[in-house]
């Protein structure tokens, strides 16, 4: 990389050791596919487990302060003694997901069932689950529905956005002053004729009638393959509704592999749009995510290794040379304009993220440090004979 000039270098630093990453503490329990869950050792058994293993992401990287938690996979009977434990390990809570998907009771929906006792009972869990953030402290409810119908004719259309509106309201009005709903929504799957919440406008025009404190999440694997989604981010900030992101990265649907692994050129202009509507430092309000699942790779090094893919995207969108880029665009010079922006993305931000973490007193490369750390063979030999609840339940 060329030499930055001193305030330029000092400016992404600063933006770089600001940046909050939230892991999810599902990522480190076992996952697979539907045709098999390939169990691997020393997965946490319980939520205490996850807790550590995803301080142990923050400790080598030093910006994935807060995790989430997905509620019953995370359930407990004292959620104040778990933030006790995050806070003690040196991370807090985060987001807490709903699960409104994995019951026989939802065969034809949660809140959109055309049942009212399984609507009652979803709303229930919803209400279960701003009393756990309640007890955590955590800001955000995340709520994503596997609500939907696999054949023309099963239900209404339009009465399932009746209930799922009505859900939603009583959810709004259940959240303190200081809380946010996130609403994310998914094109496909389980659904594959109607999905109740399928794209960004059915998820916007939801949070607009709910109010300011409900927001759309942006869930990177949840769209059509060619999908613009940095045109979806660019059109929710300039709303006030983009409230989060679930990275991951995908070839063909939902495939939760790593952020960065399949397209980083696409998580780069992500972040650009994120940079450049000064979005990016956690006073805007837009928590930054991963959702993915570690199937076949080491879970805890597949974190860290995600963390550092969206520090990665993040310090090339911070290198773009906005008054070159704003010049360009007024003098119509579209191959210039575009110049600008390869630049960035092709300079080689390593040698600058190896500083920024030596600047913050971690090791340059964490994934080599965790591998001398001797954590992993630890909790290979202490956790026996456990899986933690999660995808692969
Ligand atoms: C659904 O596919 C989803 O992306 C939602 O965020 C769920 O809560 C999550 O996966 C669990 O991995
Ligand atoms: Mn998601
Ligand atoms: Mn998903």
């Amino acid at each position: 990389m060329t030499e930055l000039a001193p305030p330029t270098r000092s400016r992404v630093l600063a933006a770089l050791r600001a940046q909050r990453i939230e892991t999810a503490s599902w990522a480190f329990g076992n996952s697979g596919t539907r045709f098999k869950v390939f169990a691997q050792e020393g997965v946490p058994r319980d939520p205490y487990e996850k807790i550590a293993d995803a301080a142990t992401v923050h400790r080598f990287t030093g910006v994935a302060p807060t995790v989430a938690l997905h509620i019953p996979w995370d359930k407990l009977d004292d959620y104040a003694a778990l933030a006790a434990y995050a806070k003690e390990r040196g991370i807090g809570l985060g987001a807490i997901n709903t699960n409104v998907f994995q019951d026989d009771d939802y065969r034809l929906g949660s809140v959109t069932n055309p049942d009212p006792r399984i609507r009652a009972k979803a709303l229930a869990h919803m209400f279960e689950c701003v009393d756990i953030m309640d007890a955590t402290g955590s800001r955000d409810l995340k709520l994503w529905f596997a609500d939907g119908t696999n054949y023309p004719g099963q239900d209404s259309i339009r009465a399932r956005q009746d209930r799922l509106a009505d859900a939603l309201a009583a959810t709004y009005e259940r959240l303190g002053p200081a809380q946010r709903m996130l609403l994310e929504y998914k094109l496909f799957e389980p659904a594959f004729y109607t999905t109740d919440v399928p794209d960004w406008g059915t998820a916007y025009a939801h949070c607009l009638a709910l109010g300011d404190r409900a927001q759309v999440v942006i869930d990177t694997g949840h769209h059509a393959p060619g999908t613009n989604i940095e045109f979806i981010v660019a059109v929710l900030i300039r709303a006030g509704k983009l409230g989060a992101f679930d990275f991951n990265s995908r070839f063909y649907a939902d495939d939760d592999l790593m952020v960065g692994a399949a397209d980083p050129f696409q998580l780069f202009r992500i972040m650009c749009e994120i940079v450049s509507a000064d979005v990016l430092k956690p006073e805007a309000g837009i928590a930054f995510m991963l959702d993915q699942c570690h199937n076949i790779e080491p879970k805890i090094q597949a974190v860290i290794r995600s963390v550092m893919n969206v520090q990665e995207a993040t310090a090339k969108a911070l290198l773009v040379d906005t008054a070159a880029l704003a010049a360009a665009q007024r003098d119509g010079d579209v191959l210039e304009a575009n110049e600008v922006l390869m630049d960035a993305y092709h300079t080689d931000v390593r040698p600058l993220l190896r500083d920024l973490r030596g600047e913050m007193g971690l090791d340059p490369d964490p994934i080599a440090a965790y591998k001398r750390s001797g954590y992993y063979e630890t909790v290979k030999a202490e956790r026996v004979g456990g899986e933690a609840a999660g995808w692969g339940a």
